[in-house]
Protein backbone atom coordinates (compact mmCIF):
# COMPACT_ATOMS: atom_id res chain seq x y z
CA UNK A 1 0.00 0.00 0.00
CA UNK A 2 1.38 3.37 -0.86
CA UNK A 3 2.42 5.61 2.02
CA UNK A 4 0.67 8.78 2.02
CA UNK A 5 2.77 12.14 1.20
CA UNK A 6 5.96 11.10 1.83
CA UNK A 7 8.23 9.11 -0.33
CA UNK A 8 8.96 5.13 -0.30
CA UNK A 9 12.63 4.68 1.41
CA UNK A 10 14.49 3.90 -1.57
CA UNK A 11 17.59 1.85 -2.42
CA UNK A 12 19.53 2.73 -5.42
CA UNK A 13 21.85 -0.01 -6.37
CA UNK A 14 24.34 0.88 -9.08
CA UNK A 15 27.99 -0.19 -9.30
CA UNK A 16 29.01 3.45 -10.82
CA UNK A 17 25.87 5.68 -10.71
CA UNK A 18 24.29 5.31 -7.56
CA UNK A 19 25.87 8.49 -5.69
CA UNK A 20 24.81 10.31 -8.91
CA UNK A 21 21.20 8.44 -8.62
CA UNK A 22 20.73 10.00 -5.60
CA UNK A 23 21.83 13.53 -6.03
CA UNK A 24 19.64 14.01 -8.49
CA UNK A 25 17.01 13.02 -6.25
CA UNK A 26 17.78 14.57 -3.63
CA UNK A 27 18.12 17.87 -5.45
CA UNK A 28 14.31 17.60 -6.13
CA UNK A 29 13.25 16.98 -2.77
CA UNK A 30 13.69 13.16 -1.90
CA UNK A 31 15.94 12.26 0.76
CA UNK A 32 14.68 8.93 1.39
CA UNK A 33 17.56 7.47 -0.07
CA UNK A 34 20.31 5.33 0.26
CA UNK A 35 22.89 4.74 -2.54
CA UNK A 36 25.01 1.55 -2.84
CA UNK A 37 27.61 0.69 -5.35
CA UNK A 38 28.85 -2.36 -3.88
CA UNK A 39 26.91 -5.39 -3.43
CA UNK A 40 28.75 -6.23 0.29
CA UNK A 41 27.49 -3.19 1.27
CA UNK A 42 23.54 -3.83 0.39
CA UNK A 43 22.60 -5.57 3.60
CA UNK A 44 21.83 -4.09 6.16
CA UNK A 45 21.25 -1.05 3.97
CA UNK A 46 18.26 -2.31 2.20
CA UNK A 47 16.72 -3.74 5.08
CA UNK A 48 13.79 -1.89 5.57
CA UNK A 49 13.36 -0.74 1.84
CA UNK A 50 10.19 0.14 0.10
CA UNK A 51 11.42 0.61 -3.05
CA UNK A 52 14.62 -0.14 -4.89
CA UNK A 53 16.11 0.95 -8.09
CA UNK A 54 18.80 -1.36 -9.88
CA UNK A 55 19.99 -3.42 -12.24
CA UNK A 56 20.39 -6.34 -10.96
CA UNK A 57 19.79 -7.11 -7.67
CA UNK A 58 20.79 -10.32 -5.33
CA UNK A 59 17.64 -12.42 -5.32
CA UNK A 60 18.65 -13.96 -2.01
CA UNK A 61 17.99 -10.52 -0.36
CA UNK A 62 14.19 -10.07 -1.78
CA UNK A 63 12.94 -12.44 0.82
CA UNK A 64 14.59 -10.29 3.80
CA UNK A 65 12.95 -7.11 2.40
CA UNK A 66 9.60 -7.35 4.10
CA UNK A 67 8.18 -3.56 3.50
CA UNK A 68 9.79 -3.97 -0.21
CA UNK A 69 6.75 -2.99 -2.35
CA UNK A 70 7.89 -1.98 -5.74
CA UNK A 71 11.41 -1.94 -8.07
CA UNK A 72 12.45 0.15 -10.66
CA UNK A 73 14.68 -1.23 -13.13
CA UNK A 74 17.33 0.97 -14.34
CA UNK A 75 16.49 -0.51 -17.70
CA UNK A 76 13.72 -1.69 -20.30
CA UNK A 77 14.64 -5.48 -20.26
CA UNK A 78 13.37 -7.53 -16.96
CA UNK A 79 14.24 -10.99 -18.45
CA UNK A 80 16.98 -11.08 -15.48
CA UNK A 81 14.33 -10.50 -12.58
CA UNK A 82 10.56 -11.48 -13.76
CA UNK A 83 11.17 -15.12 -13.15
CA UNK A 84 13.31 -14.70 -10.02
CA UNK A 85 11.51 -16.84 -7.29
CA UNK A 86 12.77 -15.18 -4.33
CA UNK A 87 11.20 -12.51 -5.39
CA UNK A 88 7.67 -12.47 -3.86
CA UNK A 89 4.47 -11.77 -6.35
CA UNK A 90 3.14 -8.96 -4.32
CA UNK A 91 6.52 -6.70 -5.38
CA UNK A 92 5.89 -4.92 -8.76
CA UNK A 93 8.14 -4.48 -11.05
CA UNK A 94 8.68 -1.58 -13.38
CA UNK A 95 11.19 -1.20 -16.27
CA UNK A 96 12.42 1.78 -18.16
CA UNK A 97 10.23 3.15 -21.45
CA UNK A 98 10.61 6.42 -23.19
CA UNK A 99 14.34 7.30 -23.58
CA UNK A 100 15.46 3.48 -25.88
CA UNK A 101 13.65 4.53 -28.97
CA UNK A 102 15.46 7.14 -30.55
CA UNK A 103 19.00 5.91 -29.65
CA UNK A 104 17.89 2.07 -31.16
CA UNK A 105 16.94 3.93 -34.20
CA UNK A 106 20.16 5.96 -34.46
CA UNK A 107 22.13 2.53 -34.00
CA UNK A 108 19.80 0.43 -36.31
CA UNK A 109 19.86 3.49 -39.43
CA UNK A 110 23.65 3.73 -38.54
CA UNK A 111 24.29 -0.05 -39.33
CA UNK A 112 22.12 -0.33 -41.90
CA UNK A 113 23.12 3.31 -43.41
CA UNK A 114 26.54 1.71 -43.23
CA UNK A 115 26.02 -1.45 -45.12
CA UNK A 116 24.38 0.00 -48.29
CA UNK A 117 26.13 3.06 -48.39
CA UNK A 118 29.47 0.89 -48.32
CA UNK A 119 31.19 3.25 -45.41
CA UNK A 120 33.88 0.53 -45.02
CA UNK A 121 34.86 0.19 -48.15
CA UNK A 122 34.92 3.63 -49.05
CA UNK A 123 37.30 4.11 -45.45
CA UNK A 124 39.46 1.31 -46.89
CA UNK A 125 39.57 3.25 -50.31
CA UNK A 126 40.57 6.70 -48.40
CA UNK A 127 43.75 5.09 -46.44
CA UNK A 128 45.04 3.73 -49.94
CA UNK A 129 44.14 6.61 -51.90
CA UNK A 130 42.24 4.88 -54.39
CA UNK A 131 39.37 6.63 -55.98
CA UNK A 132 36.88 4.15 -57.07
CA UNK A 133 33.29 4.96 -57.97
CA UNK A 134 30.13 2.36 -57.45
CA UNK A 135 26.90 2.82 -56.94
CA UNK A 136 25.92 2.88 -53.39
CA UNK A 137 22.28 0.77 -52.83
CA UNK A 138 19.44 2.41 -50.58
CA UNK A 139 17.22 1.76 -47.62
CA UNK A 140 14.38 3.26 -50.24
CA UNK A 141 11.98 0.61 -51.25
CA UNK A 142 13.46 -2.23 -48.86
CA UNK A 143 11.44 -4.26 -46.16
CA UNK A 144 12.31 -3.50 -42.51
CA UNK A 145 10.80 -6.33 -40.94
CA UNK A 146 10.84 -5.71 -37.05
CA UNK A 147 9.67 -8.73 -34.23
CA UNK A 148 8.80 -6.43 -31.48
CA UNK A 149 6.81 -3.55 -32.32
CA UNK A 150 6.54 -2.25 -28.81
CA UNK A 151 7.71 1.24 -27.99
CA UNK A 152 11.59 1.01 -28.81
CA UNK A 153 9.88 -1.24 -32.10
CA UNK A 154 7.19 1.89 -33.07
CA UNK A 155 9.96 4.53 -32.62
CA UNK A 156 12.45 2.37 -35.18
CA UNK A 157 9.74 2.02 -37.79
CA UNK A 158 8.38 5.85 -37.77
CA UNK A 159 12.31 6.74 -38.23
CA UNK A 160 12.97 3.77 -40.54
CA UNK A 161 9.99 5.09 -42.63
CA UNK A 162 11.38 8.59 -42.97
CA UNK A 163 14.23 7.06 -44.86
CA UNK A 164 11.64 5.40 -47.33
CA UNK A 165 11.51 1.83 -46.27
CA UNK A 166 8.46 -0.33 -45.48
CA UNK A 167 8.06 -1.70 -42.25
CA UNK A 168 6.54 -5.59 -41.58
CA UNK A 169 6.00 -5.85 -37.58
CA UNK A 170 5.53 -9.17 -35.08
CA UNK A 171 4.17 -8.70 -32.05
CA UNK A 172 2.69 -11.05 -29.92
CA UNK A 173 -1.47 -9.84 -29.66
CA UNK A 174 -1.52 -6.87 -30.78
CA UNK A 175 -1.72 -5.33 -34.43
CA UNK A 176 -2.17 -1.57 -34.04
CA UNK A 177 1.53 -0.52 -33.71
CA UNK A 178 1.55 1.27 -36.78
CA UNK A 179 3.42 -1.46 -39.35
CA UNK A 180 2.64 -1.36 -42.87
CA UNK A 181 2.14 -4.75 -42.59
CA UNK A 182 1.55 -7.10 -38.91
CA UNK A 183 2.11 -10.50 -38.37
CA UNK A 184 1.28 -13.00 -35.46
CA UNK A 185 4.23 -15.16 -33.99
CA UNK A 186 2.30 -18.62 -35.74
CA UNK A 187 3.68 -16.24 -38.60
CA UNK A 188 7.19 -16.15 -38.52
CA UNK A 189 8.38 -18.02 -41.49
CA UNK A 190 6.66 -15.88 -44.02
CA UNK A 191 7.32 -12.77 -41.81
CA UNK A 192 11.53 -13.75 -42.17
CA UNK A 193 10.66 -14.53 -45.87
CA UNK A 194 9.48 -11.13 -46.34
CA UNK A 195 12.02 -8.63 -45.18
CA UNK A 196 15.56 -8.07 -46.21
CA UNK A 197 16.47 -6.33 -42.77
CA UNK A 198 15.17 -8.07 -39.60
CA UNK A 199 15.61 -6.24 -36.76
CA UNK A 200 14.98 -8.28 -33.36
CA UNK A 201 13.33 -6.22 -30.37
CA UNK A 202 11.65 -8.86 -28.45
CA UNK A 203 11.84 -9.26 -24.73
CA UNK A 204 13.52 -12.51 -24.00
CA UNK A 205 11.15 -14.68 -22.61
CA UNK A 206 9.93 -18.33 -22.41
CA UNK A 207 8.47 -17.87 -25.66
CA UNK A 208 10.91 -15.89 -27.44
CA UNK A 209 13.98 -17.66 -26.26
CA UNK A 210 15.47 -18.89 -28.87
CA UNK A 211 12.78 -18.18 -31.70
CA UNK A 212 15.31 -17.59 -34.30
CA UNK A 213 16.62 -20.58 -35.21
CA UNK A 214 17.42 -22.84 -38.41
CA UNK A 215 13.66 -22.50 -39.72
CA UNK A 216 13.35 -18.93 -39.59
CA UNK A 217 17.47 -18.10 -40.73
CA UNK A 218 16.08 -20.83 -43.69
CA UNK A 219 13.48 -18.59 -44.51
CA UNK A 220 15.18 -15.39 -44.68
CA UNK A 221 16.16 -14.17 -47.98
CA UNK A 222 19.97 -14.82 -48.77
CA UNK A 223 19.91 -11.28 -49.48
CA UNK A 224 18.84 -10.31 -45.81
CA UNK A 225 20.87 -8.79 -42.59
CA UNK A 226 19.79 -10.37 -39.61
CA UNK A 227 20.13 -7.81 -36.86
CA UNK A 228 19.89 -8.38 -32.91
CA UNK A 229 19.48 -5.11 -30.36
CA UNK A 230 16.53 -7.25 -28.57
CA UNK A 231 18.65 -10.28 -26.10
CA UNK A 232 21.46 -12.57 -27.44
CA UNK A 233 19.05 -15.62 -26.24
CA UNK A 234 16.61 -14.61 -29.10
CA UNK A 235 18.69 -16.17 -31.19
CA UNK A 236 20.02 -19.76 -31.58
CA UNK A 237 23.65 -18.79 -32.18
CA UNK A 238 24.98 -22.13 -33.43
CA UNK A 239 22.67 -21.98 -36.16
CA UNK A 240 23.56 -18.47 -36.81
CA UNK A 241 27.05 -19.62 -37.14
CA UNK A 242 25.60 -22.58 -39.52
CA UNK A 243 23.85 -20.45 -41.76
CA UNK A 244 26.42 -17.73 -42.18
CA UNK A 245 29.02 -20.50 -43.20
CA UNK A 246 26.03 -21.40 -45.95
CA UNK A 247 25.50 -17.89 -47.24
CA UNK A 248 21.83 -18.59 -46.27
CA UNK A 249 22.20 -15.02 -45.46
CA UNK A 250 23.78 -11.59 -45.85
CA UNK A 251 25.14 -11.38 -42.78
CA UNK A 252 24.38 -10.65 -39.01
CA UNK A 253 24.42 -6.99 -36.85
CA UNK A 254 24.30 -7.93 -33.41
CA UNK A 255 24.53 -6.18 -30.06
CA UNK A 256 23.87 -8.41 -27.80
CA UNK A 257 24.61 -12.16 -27.24
CA UNK A 258 24.08 -15.26 -25.04
CA UNK A 259 27.12 -14.49 -23.00
CA UNK A 260 28.62 -10.95 -22.15
CA UNK A 261 30.65 -9.82 -22.93
CA UNK A 262 31.43 -11.57 -25.82
CA UNK A 263 34.32 -14.53 -24.97
CA UNK A 264 37.64 -13.64 -27.47
CA UNK A 265 37.27 -17.19 -28.57
CA UNK A 266 33.75 -17.02 -30.16
CA UNK A 267 33.93 -16.78 -34.20
CA UNK A 268 31.49 -14.38 -34.58
CA UNK A 269 34.03 -11.89 -34.09
CA UNK A 270 35.82 -13.15 -37.12
CA UNK A 271 32.55 -13.15 -39.49
CA UNK A 272 33.59 -10.53 -42.43
CA UNK A 273 29.64 -10.00 -42.91
CA UNK A 274 28.96 -10.18 -38.72
CA UNK A 275 28.89 -6.83 -37.01
CA UNK A 276 29.54 -6.84 -33.22
CA UNK A 277 28.44 -3.79 -31.01
CA UNK A 278 29.28 -4.35 -27.52
CA UNK A 279 25.61 -3.60 -25.73
CA UNK A 280 25.23 0.11 -26.56
CA UNK A 281 22.40 0.37 -28.87
CA UNK A 282 20.29 2.67 -26.64
CA UNK A 283 22.27 2.94 -22.99
CA UNK A 284 20.58 3.98 -19.74
CA UNK A 285 21.29 6.88 -19.12
CA UNK A 286 21.45 8.40 -16.09
CA UNK A 287 19.24 11.81 -16.12
CA UNK A 288 16.79 9.65 -18.19
CA UNK A 289 16.39 6.54 -16.10
CA UNK A 290 16.04 9.17 -12.80
CA UNK A 291 13.50 10.98 -14.25
CA UNK A 292 11.30 7.56 -14.46
CA UNK A 293 12.09 6.56 -11.57
CA UNK A 294 11.35 10.02 -9.93
CA UNK A 295 8.00 10.04 -11.76
CA UNK A 296 7.67 6.96 -9.71
CA UNK A 297 8.11 7.96 -6.81
CA UNK A 298 6.19 10.76 -6.74
CA UNK A 299 2.77 8.91 -8.08
CA UNK A 300 3.26 6.03 -4.72
CA UNK A 301 3.35 8.93 -2.71
CA UNK A 302 0.79 9.73 -3.89
CA UNK A 303 -0.94 6.60 -4.28
CA UNK A 304 -1.47 6.43 -7.44
CA UNK A 305 -0.52 3.52 -10.35
CA UNK A 306 2.56 3.14 -10.92
CA UNK A 307 3.93 3.40 -14.44
CA UNK A 308 5.09 1.17 -16.57
CA UNK A 309 4.71 -2.48 -14.50
CA UNK A 310 5.76 -5.53 -15.96
CA UNK A 311 3.57 -8.18 -16.23
CA UNK A 312 5.78 -10.80 -14.44
CA UNK A 313 3.33 -14.10 -16.01
CA UNK A 314 3.99 -12.83 -19.44
CA UNK A 315 7.42 -12.01 -19.25
CA UNK A 316 7.62 -8.66 -20.21
P1 LIG B 1 7.94 -3.62 -25.10
O1 LIG B 1 7.47 -4.48 -23.99
O2 LIG B 1 7.40 -2.24 -25.24
O3 LIG B 1 7.65 -4.38 -26.49
C1 LIG B 1 7.82 -5.75 -26.64
C2 LIG B 1 7.25 -6.16 -27.99
O4 LIG B 1 7.55 -7.54 -28.20
C3 LIG B 1 5.72 -6.01 -28.05
O5 LIG B 1 5.34 -5.56 -29.34
C4 LIG B 1 5.24 -7.45 -27.85
O6 LIG B 1 4.00 -7.75 -28.46
C5 LIG B 1 6.35 -8.21 -28.55
N1 LIG B 1 6.41 -9.59 -28.10
C6 LIG B 1 6.53 -10.07 -26.83
N2 LIG B 1 6.52 -11.42 -26.82
C7 LIG B 1 6.37 -11.80 -28.11
C8 LIG B 1 6.29 -13.06 -28.76
N3 LIG B 1 6.33 -14.20 -28.09
N4 LIG B 1 6.16 -13.07 -30.11
C9 LIG B 1 6.10 -11.93 -30.81
N5 LIG B 1 6.16 -10.70 -30.26
C10 LIG B 1 6.31 -10.64 -28.92
O7 LIG B 1 9.52 -3.60 -25.03
P2 LIG B 1 10.55 -2.46 -25.52
O8 LIG B 1 10.23 -2.12 -26.92
O9 LIG B 1 10.62 -1.36 -24.53
O10 LIG B 1 11.95 -3.26 -25.42
C11 LIG B 1 12.16 -4.45 -26.15
C12 LIG B 1 13.45 -5.10 -25.72
O11 LIG B 1 14.58 -4.39 -26.25
C13 LIG B 1 13.74 -5.13 -24.22
O12 LIG B 1 13.01 -6.16 -23.59
C14 LIG B 1 15.23 -5.37 -24.18
O13 LIG B 1 15.48 -6.77 -24.16
C15 LIG B 1 15.72 -4.78 -25.49
N6 LIG B 1 16.57 -3.59 -25.29
C16 LIG B 1 17.87 -3.61 -25.73
C17 LIG B 1 18.67 -2.51 -25.61
C18 LIG B 1 20.05 -2.50 -26.14
O14 LIG B 1 20.80 -1.57 -25.90
N7 LIG B 1 20.45 -3.50 -26.91
C19 LIG B 1 18.18 -1.29 -24.98
C20 LIG B 1 16.81 -1.34 -24.57
C21 LIG B 1 16.04 -2.46 -24.74
P3 LIG B 1 2.63 -7.02 -27.98
O15 LIG B 1 2.72 -5.62 -28.54
O16 LIG B 1 1.55 -7.81 -28.64
O17 LIG B 1 2.62 -7.05 -26.48
C1 LIG C 1 17.92 -2.55 -21.67
C2 LIG C 1 19.24 -2.75 -22.24
O1 LIG C 1 17.16 -3.51 -21.56
O2 LIG C 1 20.09 -1.83 -22.17
O3 LIG C 1 17.59 -1.39 -21.34
O4 LIG C 1 19.51 -3.80 -22.80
Amino acid sequence: MANSKRFARLVVYHPSSAQAYAQWLLARGVASVVAVDREEDLWPACADAEAVACWDFPPELWPKMPALRWIQVLAAGVDHLVDQSELPAQVQICRAVGPFGEQMSEWALAEMLAQVRGLDRLRRQQSERIWQRFVPATLAGSVLGIAGMGAIGQAVATRARAFGMTVHGLSRGRTDHGADRSFRPEQWIEFAASCDWLLLLLPLTAETKGVVGPAVLAAMRPSAWLMNAGRGKLVDERALLAALDRHQIAGAILDVFGEEPLAPSNPLWTYPNVVVTPHLAAVSRVEDMADILYQNLCRDRDGLSLMHVVDRGRGY
